[in-house]
């Protein structure tokens, strides 16, 4: 260890909010406990009586309570955003954007009940990273767990908090959440490093003026990547090219360890971010706690969260947060228009940081697999035989509208008649357009090649499980090779839930068939998936029937018929894949 451990033990969390339309929602502040005491300030690893850092997660959870939500989804017109511009069309989650942040702690059955109060679309909310262990039902993706949740209809989402760190929730009903139905979720537990002071969730977003519908069909049209017209730092940034808006400030208290939960909840960029003066120890990838890894920077590809301790240990004084972005989000041309933040440690003045500090070397789009996970996993590469069933080729579709496809099919979802339907008919028809991928035996390992046929990185998320990343290859390294696989590491490699999938390149993925239900694997760039780059993994599915709850598939029906009755006189017909946009043929 190398910081003083003589402190208080009591962890208060101060979260900056202060939108136009924000309400505050105060601190988050985490029970305190005494000096040396389990999960003190010097004593992270440790929880509760029994559970600690090393306590394999998918095997044992400790009790936990009940804590409940209610939010409502709106929708505004002519919104004054954070940055001093008008915005003509947001969604927002109980008017607050980002939306409330979701906090519960280790073990506990989290229950949301979600009001859809928009005009005309429906809505659907996936927890990001939430294993949903026999519990695929509760996922919240419209069109492969559920239909949509119809204008004024509602719907309670159960989810056990298995796994513990940081993660995001967000809208799964076309590109909605580009539309700011969005927040953070922070779950306490453990953690493999000692922290004096949480500072909580930090999502650092890109941030568009239009509409994520228009995006979504200037995207169709040419792939090229939109630019984003601001960075959000925990929602707030100056306007980049007028005046208004002002720096998200994070107070640092001199002398102490502070634990920060970085989220990239964009629609489309990757970035490294970095603090002047200051190294950064991760200590969580998504919701893997690794053993502590020291860097100048991480990398946050869509989707993913990594959390951090950072010492105040510089002089008193201001810093800033900068984010380090790339042209058009293509790997290699470093391009900075200079985002940032400001950290400030406790007793400076309200001045800018003076200090520009250098860009971090450029990851070329490449998250680090240098992470090691504090609980182990093995995957036997001897079984491992890459061949077509296991090969997934992600190519770009330019001929007529833009579209994407893996293995030669975009994905299309029929809302009204999600996959977890046909597991519950018992009917294996499948229509080719739904890219569904079977996977039937059970608790066995399986490995997945995935190949990028297009000279753009892709953020790829799987639901229901962390996937271990075996390896990468380097950009433009073409398709993976039977002497590629001695270069994998199967003993303990990273595990999260997304990862990035170099440009015209490739990455090798493993999981473990222990989680029956159907877990979309997808690209987290918005316009990605609106344009079908995903998969359905239909992971043992007789199983997965006799999992599905009475109670469970009585709420699924209703809403679904309460979906249908609405949209045979929606206004708004599907144009998309569903999950964010869809080929459209003209
Ligand atoms: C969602 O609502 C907006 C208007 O509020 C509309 O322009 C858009 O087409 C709708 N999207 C879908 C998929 O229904
Ligand atoms: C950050 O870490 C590097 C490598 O360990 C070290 O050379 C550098 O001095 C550190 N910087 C600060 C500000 O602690
Ligand atoms: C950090 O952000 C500030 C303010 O936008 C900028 O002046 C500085 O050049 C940036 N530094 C880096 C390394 O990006
Ligand atoms: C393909 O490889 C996987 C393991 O990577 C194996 O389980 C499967 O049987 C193989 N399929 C064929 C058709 O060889
Ligand atoms: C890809 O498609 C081919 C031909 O339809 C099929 O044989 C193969 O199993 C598919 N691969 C996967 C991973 O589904
Ligand atoms: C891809 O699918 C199209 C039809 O959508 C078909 O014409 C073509 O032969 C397929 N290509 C391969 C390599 O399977
Ligand atoms: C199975 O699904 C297909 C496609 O949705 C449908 O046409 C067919 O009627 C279904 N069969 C049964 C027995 O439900
Ligand atoms: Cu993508």
């Amino acid at each position: 260890m190398r910081f003083p451990t003589s402190l208080t033990g009591i962890m208060t969390g101060i979260f900056f909010w202060g939108l136009a339309t924000a309400a505050p929602s105060g601190l988050q502040t985490l029970e305190p406990r005494a000096a040396g005491s389990c999960h003190s300030a010097t004593s992270r690893a440790c929880w509760s009586s029994g559970y600690t850092v090393q306590t394999d997660y998918e095997q044992s959870t400790p009790p936990g309570g009940i804590k409940t939500f209610n939010w409502e989804i709106t929708e505004h017109d002519n919104w004054q955003g954070p940055d001093g511009r008008v915005k003509s069309k947001v969604m927002l989650v109980n008017n607050q954007y980002p939306g409330p942040t979701l906090t519960a702690d280790w073990g506990d059955t989290i229950k949301v009940t979600i009001k859809n109060s928009l005009r005309i679309n429906g809505t659907s909310i996936h927890w990001h990273g939430f294993r949903q262990f026999g519990t695929n039902i509760q996922d919240g993706v419209n069109g492969i767990t559920e239909c949509p949740i119809p204008p004024g209809g509602s719907k309670t989402y159960t989810l056990k908090a298995t796994q513990y760190g940081t993660s995001w929730y967000h809208s799964h009903f076309s590109a909605q959440y580009g539309n700011g139905v969005v927040g953070s979720i922070v779950i306490n537990g453990p953690a493999s490093s000692n922290y004096d002071i949480d500072l909580g969730a930090y999502p650092i977003s890109d941030y568009y003026l239009r509409t994520a519908d228009q995006i979504v069909g200037d995207t169709m049209v040419s792939p090229a990547p939109p630019a984003s017209d601001n960075v959000l730092f925990n929602g707030k940034n100056i306007n980049p090219v007028g005046s208004g808006g002002e720096y998200s400030k994070l107070t640092f208290t001199p002398g102490k360890r502070h634990r920060l939960r970085f989220i990239n909840p964009s629609v489309e960029h990757n970035y490294q971010v970095s603090i002047v003066g200051h190294n950064m120890t991760v200590i969580s990838t998504d919701f893997v706690p690794v053993n502590s890894f020291s860097t100048d920077n991480v990398f946050l590809g869509v989707g993913q969260r990594v959390d951090v301790t950072i010492d105040a240990s510089r002089t008193i004084g201001n810093y800033w947060m900068n984010v380090t972005m790339y042209a058009n989000n293509f790997c290699g041309s470093s391009v900075n228009t200079f985002p940032a933040a400001i950290v400030q440690y406790a007793g400076a003045p309200n001045t800018n940081p003076t200090d520009k500090g250098t860009l971090p070397a450029n990851t070329n789009c490449r998250d680090s697999l240098d992470y090691v996970p504090v609980v182990t996993r093995q995957a036997p590469l001897d079984t491992f035989t890459p061949n077509a069933s296991d090969t997934l080729d992600i190519t770009l579709e330019t001929s007529a509208l833009v579209s994407w496809k893996v293995n030669n099919s975009s994905m299309v979802v029929q809302w009204d008649k999600p996959i977890i339907q046909y597991v519950m008919d018992g009917n294996t028809s499948y229509p080719t357009s739904e890219n569904v991928v079977v996977v039937s035996q059970p608790n066995q390992w399986t490995f997945w090649v995935v190949e990028n046929e297009s000279p753009i990185p892709h953020p790829l998320h799987l639901h229901g499980h962390d996937f271990m990343v075996l390896g990468a290859s380097a950009a433009n390294a073409g398709a993976f090779t039977a002497a590629d696989k001695t270069q994998l590491k199967a003993n303990n490699p990273v595990r999260r839930d997304v990862t990035m999938l170099p440009p015209s390149g490739w990455v090798i993925l493993a999981f473990k068939a222990d989680n029956p239900g159907n877990w979309l694997f997808h690209c987290h760039i918005a316009w990605h998936v609106a344009g079908g780059l995903s998969v359905d993994f239909l992971e043992r599915v007789p199983e997965q029937k006799a999992l599905i709850r009475q109670a469970d598939s009585t709420a699924f029906n209703s809403n679904c018929a309460a979906w249908r009755k609405y949209y045979a006189t929606s206004p708004e017909k599907q144009m998309d894949s569903g999950l964010k946009m869809r080929e459209i043929t003209i």
